[in-house]
């Protein structure tokens, strides 16, 4: 088999570009490894940046988060027992982000490229990104007990953190990694939103607390957990009575609970891998950073990644240039950097530490005075939050 681009992974980074590439003729072939199905099975983000649903409406695939999505004005933090809501478009000048689910994002993406005619190899086991040096790169993988061989001018590595395209250059790449001492449970439930108009991020002694949405009728909540905590440990009514004691009484006192239909454990990371470039391989999205979910950044930078990895690509193809690739690490790791920082500092803010004494404790409590206080630094949380320019 021979294809233009060779795409590892079809999570959204994978899916997007591949339809970008199909959309400028750029002929593409996507290797999974689970199946359809299990990738629609991971409940994920939900939140949007307006560079994101460009993107989607660019790749022709925006019908439905056109009519679905839900935007958000403004956000909430929840601490010392009261609301301050942050007018995150007033801030910026009318800028929203969009409540949409990654799951319906994918599925979006996964019926465009069905209807469109193209390949996805699922199930697709041992991949592997060979000669990505030369200017005949391959990739190998088994399906049905044979192993195939598929030609290509490039290998786009969109295999999440796990992927095995940042494994097979890890002795070439620089690793940025801070690890925190906590994870995040989260519960889906199709129960109405406690706030339908904003995402509330709280911060108690007892630890931090989200509440966020993927429709009108369907929430999704999470807490602060312990790295040790198992998903067994949290019955749906020890979850709800942890939630409810992390946020403010009148919150507390309208949240609808109902059974979970999914509940998860994510620990919180945050990882830079450098460069993004090797030869005729690129990697795309988690699979050379990740960010702790609290900015809503993770499939936002993913998006962008994407497009700059296909404006490259359809540069080189369309005008033989090769200027996009020469530069699309550098300019991608500009933008990753800026929402690790952004990430890393609203992580710092909203979770309670273990290890942090009385005078960390302090700082954070005066940080979160000064931020609700200062319109400098809501602003600089609003501009972050709905995404720096491109
Ligand atoms: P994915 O989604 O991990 O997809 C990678 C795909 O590659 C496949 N794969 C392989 N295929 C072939 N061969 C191999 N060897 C392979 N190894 C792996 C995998 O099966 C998979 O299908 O990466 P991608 O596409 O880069 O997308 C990234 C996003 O999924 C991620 O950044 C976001 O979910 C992060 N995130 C959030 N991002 C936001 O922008 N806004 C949010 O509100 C938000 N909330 C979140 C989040 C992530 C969370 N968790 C669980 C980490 C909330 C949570 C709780
Ligand atoms: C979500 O809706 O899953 C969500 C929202 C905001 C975040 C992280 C996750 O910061």
């Amino acid at each position: 088999m021979r294809t233009q681009v060779a795409i590892i992974g079809a999570g959204p980074s994978g899916l997007l570009l591949g339809q970008l590439l199909h959309k400028a003729g750029i002929d593409n072939i996507i290797l999974e490894r689970q199946t359809g199905d299990y990738v629609l099975g991971r409940i994920r983000a939900g939140i949007l940046e307006q560079v994101t649903v460009d993107l989607m409406r660019e790749a022709g695939v925006a019908e439905r988060l056109d009519h679905e999505g839900i935007p958000h004005h403004s956000i909430e933090l929840v601490f010392s027992g009261k609301r301050h809501p942050i007018d995150i478009s007033g801030l910026t000048g009318g800028k929203v982000v969009t409540a949409y689910g990654q799951t319906e994002l994918t599925r979006d993406l996964m019926d465009a490229r069905a209807a469109a005619g193209l390949t996805t190899v699922y199930e697709a086991g041992n991949v592997q990104p060979l000669d990505f040096d030369s200017d005949k790169p391959r990739v190998t993988y088994e399906k049905d007990g044979r192993t195939h061989t598929l030609e290509c001018d490039f290998i786009a590595g969109c295999d999440g953190f796990h992927g095995v395209s940042r494994a097979s250059v890890k002795d070439r790449v620089t690793e940025y990694e801070k690890v925190y001492p906590f994870g995040w449970i989260g519960v889906l439930s199709d129960t109405p939103p406690v706030s339908p108009h904003a995402i509330v991020y709280g911060n108690s002694e007892r630890g931090f607390s989200l509440c966020s949405m993927r429709s009108m009728s369907r929430s999704r909540y999470y807490v602060q957990v312990p790295l040790s905590d198992k998903v067994e440990d949290w019955s749906d009514e020890r979850f709800w009575d942890e939630l409810r004691r992390r946020l403010d009484p009148d919150l507390a006192s309208r949240i609808v609970t109902g059974p979970s239909i999914e509940k998860s454990i994510a620990p919180l990371r945050s990882f830079v891998a450098e460069p993004l470039r090797f030869g005729r391989l690129f990697l795309a999205g988690d699979a050379g950073h990740i960010v702790p979910p609290t900015g809503a950044k993770g499939l936002n930078l993913a998006a962008t990644d994407v497009k700059y990895l296909s404006g490259a690509l359809i540069e080189y193809f369309k005008e033989r240039s090769s200027q996009g690739i020469d530069t699309y690490s550098e300019r991608c790791l500009k933008r990753i950097w800026k929402a690790e920082r952004f990430s890393w500092w609203i992580t710092s803010l909203m979770h309670r530490f273990p290890d942090t004494e009385g005078f960390g404790q302090k700082v954070q409590e005066a940080e979160l005075d000064y931020l609700v206080h200062s319109k400098a630094l809501s602003t600089s949380l609003a501009e972050n939050y709905v995404g720096l320019p491109l």
